[in-house]
């Protein structure tokens, strides 16, 4: 635990003596926006507290898995309960196939579940299955679309890999990026092309449907139901990694908003309620190329844990109840649409967007439909504005490229309290680009 009276300068210059950078995220760092990051001694409901006992509105949510807020009653008490059953044991226990059954409710077209214990997983065992499916080797992405830290996927990758300057990652050998392909989200053309330049080869498409990660994207009219027909055509797997989007925009994901329904999903964050939990799943046909049954090998000592297992179960129940996820989207739309209103009443340029319970936030008049666009928004203002928020009481994630979190547990004070704050940083934004004229000069 924290020394008593330990500040947060402090813990972060104990830190980097022993941690590499004082995290073990590197987005954790405060380096896309400066300072000190905050070293968090606990979290209730919608707040966490730092060792230094100040408060926080919590919007970085874990960067999501907190949809029903910090250390919920339910879930404390299911991990408690749990907990007291021993808390690993390198065998099948029920709770891995009641969530792989809860999974498999809100996502219809899933027939197997294999579960890990992160998204990065999750997803790099998505892609080779694919490539032992298909007998292919290229995989194509998208330019700001981030799948955790697998090497193939961490070539023009988002989150900090984009915020930090290392879209494609040191230590990935030249003979693995090349059968990376790129494209551009919101680009059907850029994929064709590819499909065009490599027939037969391309194992899958992996996609953030609704991307969180070079900040939140939508998807234009037409581009994913493009996509899937793209593969259809040529036999590649369309991959959605729904590890922020799924549970998180709405109960079936994207896939439920859209309507498109990809060959495998990637799940995370909230189906582990805080634990450490990721999944992926898709038809028996495609799944069955995993070990035990095929030559895919994937394993994992702790996937399935029966703490993880207690807390994602939790979760799920929670964001089941009916109306929870109604609540949810109107609470953020009101948060969305306070900061907009509140940016044009100082006449900041600034834009926002939500999908249920996940937003972005743009230093950009409008928000952005391309990779190519956001990167034109304005990060220094976004600095400001993070650290003045940060100063009030209000925590939004420390970067441009990354979206930011609600929950069940913030309420209308938070909103308030949010959005005055918010006022009182444009105000002093607008100030600060253009300050008054003194009187005399007039
Ligand atoms: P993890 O290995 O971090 O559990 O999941 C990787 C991952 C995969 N796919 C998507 C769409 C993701 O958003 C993530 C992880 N997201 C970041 C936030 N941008 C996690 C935060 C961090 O890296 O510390």
């Amino acid at each position: 635990m924290a020394r008593s009276g330990s500040s947060n300068a402090a813990e972060f210059a104990r830190a980097q003596q022993s941690l590499v950078g004082g995290v073990n995220s590197a987005v954790r760092a405060f380096r896309a926006v400066g300072g000190t990051p905050r070293f968090i001694a606990r979290a209730q409901g919608a707040y966490m507290w730092d060792v230094e006992g100040r408060r926080y509105i919590d919007y970085l949510g874990s960067w999501g898995p907190m949809i029903v807020g910090q250390a919920h009653p339910a879930v404390v008490e299911a991990v408690r309960e749990a907990a007291a059953h021993g808390l690993s044991y390198g065998a099948p226990n029920v709770m891995e196939t009641e969530l792989a059954e809860a999974i498999k409710e809100l996502y219809p077209q899933i027939e197997r579940v294999r579960l890990t214990s992160s998204g990065t997983e999750a997803a790099m065992s998505a892609l080779r299955l694919a490539r032992g499916a298909t007998g292919r080797t290229k995989i194509l992405k998208f330019e700001g679309c981030y799948h955790g830290t697998a090497d193939s996927l961490l070539v023009k990758a988002g989150s900090g890999a984009l915020a930090f300057g290392t879209p494609s990652s040191a230590g990935v050998p030249a003979d693995l990026a090349q059968h990376t392909l790129v494209a551009n989200y919101n680009d059907l053309a850029s994929v064709e092309v590819l499909f065009a330049e490599y027939p037969g080869q391309i194992a899958c498409v992996m996609i953030e449907p609704i991307p969180g990660n070079m900040n939140l994207m939508l998807p234009e009219p037409g581009f994913l139901e493009g996509l899937r027909a793209l593969c259809s055509r040529a036999g590649v797997l369309l991959i959605f990694d729904e590890v922020m989007s799924g549970f998180r925009v709405a109960p079936g994901g994207a896939q439920e908003l859209t309507g498109v329904v990809p060959d495998l999903s990637a799940f995370g964050k909230v189906i582990g309620g805080g634990m450490p939990v990721g999944a992926f799943g898709g038809s028996a046909a495609v799944m069955e190329h995993l070990a035990p049954l095929g030559g895919v090998y994937q394993a994992g000592t702790l996937s399935g844990n029966p703490i993880a297992m207690a807390a994602g179960l939790a979760t799920l129940r929670l964001i089941r109840e009916p109306g929870f996820f109604e609540a949810l989207a109107a609470r953020t739309r009101q948060i969305v649409d306070g900061l907009c209103e509140a940016a044009r009443r100082h006449c900041v340029p600034f834009s926002a967007r939500h999908a249920g319970g996940m937003a972005g936030m743009y230093f950009m008049a409008e928000a952005p439909r391309t990779f190519a666009e956001i990167q034109g928004q304005d990060a220094a203002a976004f600095k400001r504005f993070f650290h003045r928020m940060l100063d009030s009481g209000v925590y939004f994630p420390p970067s441009t490229v990354e979206a930011f979190f609600t929950s069940s547990a913030h309420g209308e004070e938070d909103v308030a309290f949010t959005l005055e704050a918010a006022n009182a940083a444009f105000a002093q934004e607008a100030q600060s680009v253009s300050p008054p004229i003194p009187l005399a000069t007039q």
